[in-house]
């Protein structure tokens, strides 16, 4: 079947939010509310295996602060405190720090030129998504994307597979016809549950994560002037990621 569809994961994938954006926001967050939690570098690492912003604090107090005892309206009080990660998130995206990785305003102007559809699956707040499109593409940046399936708009997170079940009910479309982009073992686990065909970039949180029955991995999509490197896979020669290589590697997959 001919490639159709791109899907796109968004944190760690689209732009390198996790450690200078997220992390920062929820120790904002978390300084604003009183609190004496403060996720260094080293552990949000760890963290990151939890996806989901509210289950990632949730899991914090279980695993590492059996010392805190919550208020009795536990969950209202995640959540708000949530809702202020998400606007210290937001706000720091609109001072304009976190740039798209190398390749993928590339790329996705040719996939647009060749027609190709465009979606996003991604476990983080639709605000955040919204915020990081608008503030790197430009203000129409979000109506780029025919679906953007994000957050709670299904109950089970990645690695489940839901979200992208989700993404391609949306766009009436089978697997088979898509191609996942993801940086993470638990967003691989999601999109490979779901049918898809993968390629992975990594950073430096998700380097040494499982990418078995991933089409090819590598370090960024690159550029022809900063090509790639291939950690697995084949990339037949290519030495930054284009939609020739898309279709090769969607039909190798196939
Ligand atoms: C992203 C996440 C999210 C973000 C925080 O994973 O795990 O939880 O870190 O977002 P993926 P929220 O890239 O696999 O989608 O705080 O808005 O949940
Ligand atoms: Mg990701």
């Amino acid at each position: 079947m001919p490639l159709e569809a791109l899907l796109f994961d968004v944190d760690g994938t689209l732009a390198d939010t996790e450690r200078d954006g997220h992390r920062v926001a929820f120790n904002q967050a978390f300084a604003e509310a009183g609190l004496d939690w403060e996720w260094s570098v080293d552990l949000y690492g760890e963290l990151l295996s939890v996806t989901g912003g509210k289950e990632r604090i949730r899991h914090y107090l279980d695993a590492y602060r059996p010392d805190v005892t919550l208020p009795a309206n536990a969950d209202e009080f995640i959540r708000g405190l949530h809702q202020a990660k998400t606007r210290f998130y937001t706000e720091g995206l609109a001072g304009g720090t976190i740039p798209l990785r190398p390749g993928v305003r590339r790329l996705l102007d040719e996939a647009r030129d060749q027609g190709l559809r465009l979606a996003i699956a991604t476990t983080t707040t639709p605000e955040n998504v919204t915020a990081l499109l608008e503030n790197t593409l430009g203000q129409d940046g979000p109506s780029w994307f025919e679906v953007i399936a994000a957050g709670d708009v299904v109950p089970a997170k990645k690695p489940a597979p839901d979200i992208y079940f989700y993404a391609l009910e949306k766009m009436g479309l089978a697997p088979q016809r898509c191609l996942a982009f993801e940086d993470s073992g638990n967003g691989i686990r999601s999109s490979l549950g779901a049918n898809l065909a993968t390629l992975i970039t990594v950073n430096g949180y998700t380097r040494d994560h499982d990418f078995s029955g991933a089409a090819l991995v590598l370090d960024q999509l690159g550029e022809p002037d900063q090509p790639f490197a291939v950690l697995a896979g084949d990339s037949g020669g290519a030495r930054y990621v284009d939609v020739g290589l898309l279709r090769r590697i969607h039909e190798a997959a196939a």
